[in-house]
Order: structure tokens, then sequence, then C-alpha cells
């Protein structure tokens, strides 16, 4: 049914959240200050049904975008001396596509359906996707806060829809959590972000200042700089053992664009059009890579 997706699954849109207090948490606790539409969204995030009432089933898609490492597109001679970009920003803007997709299924399970209601959600809509894809069962949340899944690792794009259409119950036992006692990424974050095993503490997080807020001076603040990465950040990630396993995608939209894996002040790239990396902008690429290489 999720064709073009690398994994999904059905759970009942009134499955009660585990993790919907910890997102109350998050915001009272000021962890996700930089963002004030988290807590403006905040009863919408903790309960689906809060505005999309209609909703009798959710179906949870994970999309790998893992097209290899930062030495294997650039070289290890490019790479020095430069600033690297988040794996996840190499190539094209994926909500346009992945939007498109999640829509075709729409159409598709509502043809099958004879009809009825269903919302895509992707990122940006108010759904707490962690949450939603842990309780379907598409892996669980490790100690980086990040949704792995056993055979695609960390580099998973989440989303899904939202439909009156009955899809029946969650086919899959939940995944238990498999950290063990590592703690490489906690241990690895180069600004100390995760300041607890799964609380991710939004104002300290790389990519809140290089991607999301990256004109706000407060990415220049001491202890911010210097960590080598321009746009995005994927430490946590690049050290997690569970990403031994992950599968390579065969999305040809997810493969650098020339220039997009690393660069310097002097070498940014200047056009970004549909790609992740205009969200901090053109025009900025340059002080973020200065920011990141400063000694
Ligand atoms: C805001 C946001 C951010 C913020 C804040 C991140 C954060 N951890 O809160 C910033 C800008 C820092 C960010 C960074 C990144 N993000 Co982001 N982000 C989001 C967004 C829009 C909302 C996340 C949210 O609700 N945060 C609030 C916290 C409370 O919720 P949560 O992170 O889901 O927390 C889960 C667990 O950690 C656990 N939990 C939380 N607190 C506690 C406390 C305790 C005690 C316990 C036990 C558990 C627990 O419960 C939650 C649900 O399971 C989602 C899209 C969406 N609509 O969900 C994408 C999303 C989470 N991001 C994503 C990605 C890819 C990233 C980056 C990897 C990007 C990058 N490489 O540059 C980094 C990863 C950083 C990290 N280690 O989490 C993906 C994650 C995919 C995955 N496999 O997990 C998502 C789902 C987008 C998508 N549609 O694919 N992101
Ligand atoms: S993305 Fe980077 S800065 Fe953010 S939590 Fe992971 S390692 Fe830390
Ligand atoms: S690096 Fe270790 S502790 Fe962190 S999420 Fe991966 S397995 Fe869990």
């Amino acid at each position: 049914m999720a064709e073009g997706f690398d994994d999904a699954e059905v759970v009942p849109a009134d499955t009660v959240l585990v993790d919907a207090p910890r997102l109350v948490e998050a915001v009272r606790s000021g962890r996700l200050e930089p963002f004030p539409w988290m807590a403006e969204t905040l009863e919408q995030r903790t309960d689906l049904r809060r505005r999309l009432p209609w909703a009798t089933s959710v179906l949870v898609v994970a999309q790998s975008y893992f097209t290899g490492n930062h030495d294997e597109h650039a070289g290890a001679a490019a790479l020095a001396g430069k600033a690297r970009v988040s794996r996840y920003a190499w190539g094209s803007d994926y909500h346009g596509f992945l939007r498109r997709r999640l829509r075709r299924l729409r159409r598709a399970l509502l043809d099958e359906a004879g009809g009825g209601r269903c919302a895509p959600f992707l990122d940006v809509d108010a759904v707490l996707e962690r949450a939603w894809a842990k309780a379907a069962g598409l892996g669980f949340v490790g100690k980086s806060g990040l949704l792995i899944h056993r055979g695609l690792g960390t580099w998973t794009f989440l989303g899904g829809l939202a439909t009156d259409v009955d899809l029946g119950p969650c086919a899959r036992p939940p995944v238990a959590e498999a950290c063990g006692t590592c703690t490489a990424c906690l241990d690895a974050c180069p600004t100390g972000a995760i300041v607890a095993p799964q609380v991710v503490d939004a104002r300290r997080c790389l990519v809140t200042w290089n991607i999301e807020e990256a004109s706000d001076p407060r990415g220049d603040a001491p202890g911010m700089t210097g960590h080598g990465w321009a746009a995005g950040c994927d430490v946590c990630q690049e050290v997690c053992p569970w990403n031994r396993f992950a599968k390579r995608t065969t999305e040809a939209r997810f493969l650098p664009r020339p220039g997009h894996v690393a660069f310097d002040a002097t070498d940014a790239p200047t056009d970004v059009e549909g790609t992740p990396l205009a969200r901090p902008g053109a025009a900025v690429l340059p002080a973020l890579a200065a920011r990141a290489l400063k000694p």
C-alpha cells in the first residue's frame, strides 16, 4: 500500500502517545524556546484528533535518505579544511516530492475505500512524528532522540496520513529500546545538546542555529562555534552503532549536488533553490561556514 516508501505501518488514531507529556515538559522547560510555534501548536501535537477529530487510523511512513558518507562523495582531500553539510541537506528538499508521494497514496487509499477523508502530514504539520512512528512499531527512540529503524538506521524522514478509513489494528509489536549501555551520541555531541537520554535541548543543538534560525546571533555564542558543521549536523548519527546496518536509498533525489557536501566561506553554494540549504539561504552560508571553521 505504501509504495515508494521504505517502510510503513498503520496504528489506530486513538492510540495514547506515551511521549506526548514529554513534549509538554520540553516546551515548559524552555528547551524548545527557539521555536515559538511548538508551544502555539502544543495541543494539536499532543493529540492528533484535536485538529483531525474524524481520524480513525494513522499510516506512518519512513523514507531513507542515506546515500553514503562525506568522503565517498567529496574525497578526503576535498574535505580538508571545509565545513560539512548534514546528509539530509545534500540533495533535493524532501518536503515537495515526499508530500506528492503521500498525496498519491492518499488518492489510492480513498479510491480503494470508495471515499472518505485523509490528511497527509510531513515534518511541518503539528504531529509528533517520532512518537507515532514508535507507536506504529517502525522503530525505537534512541538516546539521541532519533527514531531508530532496525533496517534503515536513523537516516530516515518520517511522515504519514491520518484518515477516517478504518485501516485496522497495528500488525507489529513495539520495538524494544536497544541502546543498551551505549552513550556514544551523548558523549560525541559537539555542544552537549543531548542533556539526558532521549532529551535534546534545541537551544544547544547546532541544527537550530545553522538551519532553522541561521541569522540569529545566538549561533555565535561561546561553545557553539568551531564544530565543523556549516549546515545541519550528523554527529549523533555518525557515531550510532545502529547505522552500521543502514540500507542505502535508491532515491536519486537525495544524491549530493556538486559542492553541497562541504564548503568554506569562499566556495559556499549560491544555487540552493529546491534544496534544504534554501532554509538558511545562500546569503548566510559563507558566514555559517566561517563560524563552523572558527579556530
Ligand atoms: C523541532 C524539530 C527539530 C528541532 C528540535 C529537535 C528535538 N529533538 O526536539 C531541531 C532543529 C534541533 C531538530 C534537529 C534535527 N532534526 Co528535527 N524535527 C523537529 C520537528 C519539527 C518536531 C520535533 C519535536 O516534536 N520535538 C519535541 C520533542 C519533545 O519531541 P521528539 O524530538 O519527537 O522527542 C521524542 C523522544 O526524544 C522522546 N522524548 C522526548 N523527551 C523525552 C524525555 C524523556 C525522559 C524520555 C524518556 C523520552 C523523551 O519522546 C518523543 C517522541 O517519541 C520534527 C517533525 C515533527 N513534526 O515531528 C523534526 C524531526 C524530528 N527532525 C528530524 C531530523 C532528521 C532532524 C536532524 C537529524 C536534522 C539534521 N541532521 O541536521 C536533527 C536531529 C537532532 C536530534 N538529535 O534530535 C526528523 C527525525 C527522523 C528520525 N529518524 O528520528 C523529523 C521527524 C522530521 C521528519 N519529518 O523526518 N529538529
Ligand atoms: S544534531 Fe549535532 S548538535 Fe544536535 S544533538 Fe545531534 S550531535 Fe548534538
Ligand atoms: S549512539 Fe548509542 S546511545 Fe545513541 S542512539 Fe545510538 S545506540 Fe543509542
